[in-house]
């Protein structure tokens, strides 16, 4: 496990930068790029806790950087993939790669941004909204929030139910104009538009509506929950959209 560097990875000191950022709070993240950066040369790319190769800016990437808490990740395709939804719900279902393409699909382009700072403007997404999905399955009036799962077996998410059922929060299929690819959380990812980009969770295997919001997997490490562009982890400008 290399989990504890914010938003990067690296088991050495990510004790230390971890903590360092809790006290430090606003400051803290602001602090990250640096720190991210720092640590990609550290690693010197390719390394045991990347053992894609994958550490810094994707080729095509256009200036996404690859994130995973986990060292690797199991690889899905439309045979093997599948999406649950349950919970709070009167008929949960499991969907495959097929049914999701069969649902109608809504195309956005929008800037992607990390709250460690870097930013890829006006990037295609397309998929399912989850509103669909969450009204397929017949939510119950007690239901208060959504919970995200990731086959890569670690991360987790979540919303708050208005948040979910906003029409610009996707199970994304597509980024780009292409298939998700692995690295980017392919075959599908959920895209929360309006938030930093850790809300987007890669991989995604399991929506489960609950009650209320658990934190996800860096909103345990000390990252907002309700994480609104310019808005959240230490910043009040204005929405950059
Ligand atoms: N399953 C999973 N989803 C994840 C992450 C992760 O580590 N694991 N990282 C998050 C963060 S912090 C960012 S910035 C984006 C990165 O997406 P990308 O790798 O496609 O650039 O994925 C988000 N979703
Ligand atoms: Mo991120």
């Amino acid at each position: 496990m290399n989990s504890e560097l914010p938003e990067g990875r690296g088991a050495p000191v990510g004790r230390r930068v971890f903590l360092g950022t809790l006290g430090l709070g606003a400051l803290g993240v602001l602090a990250a790029p640096k720190l991210q950066n720092g640590m990609e040369s550290f690693l010197g790319g390719a390394s045991d806790l990347d053992p894609s190769g994958l550490t810094g800016l994707l080729p095509n990437g256009g200036g996404f950087r690859y994130y995973s808490v986990t060292s690797s990740v199991p690889r899905k395709n439309a045979e093997t993939y599948r999406l649950s939804v349950d919970g709070l719900v009167d008929r949960p279902a499991t969907y495959t790669l097929g049914d999701l393409k069969a649902m109608p699909q809504t195309r956005m382009v929008r800037d992607i941004q990390c709250v460690t700072g870097w930013r890829v403007p006006e990037t295609p997404l397309e998929g399912v909204r989850l509103s669909h999905l969450l009204d397929a399955a017949g939510v119950h009036p007690s239901a208060g929030a959504v919970r995200f799962t990731c086959f890569d077996g670690e991360y987790s998410e979540s919303l708050t139910m208005e948040q979910a059922r906003r029409a610009d929060v996707l199970v994304a299929l597509r980024m780009q104009d292409k298939d998700l690819s692995h690295a980017h959380g392919g075959p599908v990812r959920l895209y929360v538009a309006p938030m930093y980009f850790y809300k987007s969770a890669k991989w995604l295997s399991g929506i489960t509506v609950t009650e209320g919001v658990q934190p996800g997997y860096w909103e345990e490490r000390g990252y907002d929950i309700d994480a609104w562009v310019g808005r959240s982890n230490g910043r009040d400008d204005e929405p950059t959209t």
